[in-house]
């Protein structure tokens, strides 16, 4: 997908959400305005861990401006759009998610519920914002993720408990990066491939879309994105080079710490 059609699905998106007031109103008819602050932002952009340029040369900084600031910054504004909307500068909720969350209550962060609660249970998310929960949400969350799991200067191979199950589970660490490499090559148009962690310990698998592996039951260790957006400026259609040079990236510090806290 090209920049200009990155672009353009995320506005199709937004004005999907924005169009159906109807619908919105509906379910948000009984919305309670003094949950929330005024101008509140309910989910937000995370800043990347390092500057745009850090990446380079193997992910360039107008890949990552474009990636972060525009896209990753969509699925946020998408996702707030979908709980809410700004009305004079106020922002309102439905009844629905003031049962159903307390973070203002609890300190629980948005990004918390939205892990824990919507994305691992998406059946108990109201249909009618069901797939902007998995699209926007998904994205969100993956993103959150992607950018902590590469660092400048990364790559080379993990060490201690880590190295060990993925050795055991895949013959070699060759083996884990030849069968991570082939599910991000065969992943067929946008989406991810992952490494992640679950009662069947370590596996690898990819997703279409924005679809999240804790969705299905899964930790998400490692991923990559495979979104031509996450390539296309630098790669163009080559995909293979991409994966190539994103392996020089991994930050496996903290996929280790990952690994560490989510296989008990
Ligand atoms: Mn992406």
């Amino acid at each position: 997908m090209t920049r200009r059609q990155a672009v353009k699905t995320t506005a199709l998106v937004t004005v999907a959400i924005a169009t159906t007031p109807t619908a919105i109103a509906q379910f948000f008819n009984n919305y309670n305005l003094s949950a929330f602050n005024a101008g509140e932002i309910p989910f937000k952009l995370p800043l990347l861990p390092y500057p745009l340029a850090a990446l380079e040369p193997h992910i360039d900084a107008h890949t990552m401006q474009i990636h972060h600031d525009e896209i990753h910054a969509n699925y946020v504004k998408s996702l707030n759009l979908t709980f809410g909307r700004d009305e004079e500068g106020s922002r309102f909720y439905g009844n629905w998610i003031i049962k159903n969350r307390g973070p203002n209550e609890t300190g629980v962060t948005e990004e918390k519920w939205l892990e824990d609660t919507l994305l691992k249970d998406l059946n108990s998310v109201p249909q009618t914002i069901r797939a902007s929960v998995r699209n926007n949400g998904g994205g969100h969350y993956n993103h959150s993720l992607f950018w902590q799991m590469m660092k400048k200067n990364g790559g080379g191979e993990p060490k201690g408990e880590l190295a060990e199950t993925l050795n055991k589970t895949f013959g070699s660490y060759g083996g884990f990066k030849e069968k991570l490499t082939q599910a991000a090559l065969e992943q067929s148009g946008d989406g991810w491939a992952w490494l992640t962690v679950g009662s069947s310990a370590l596996k690898v698998e990819a997703t279409k879309n924005e679809d999240t592996p804790i969705s299905f039951g899964r930790e998400v260790l490692l991923g990559i994105d495979v979104w031509k957006h996450a390539y296309y400026l630098k790669y163009q259609d080559n995909r293979a080079d991409y994966i190539a040079a994103w392996w020089n990236l991994v930050n496996w510090d903290f996929v280790a710490e990952r690994y560490a806290k989510l296989k008990s």
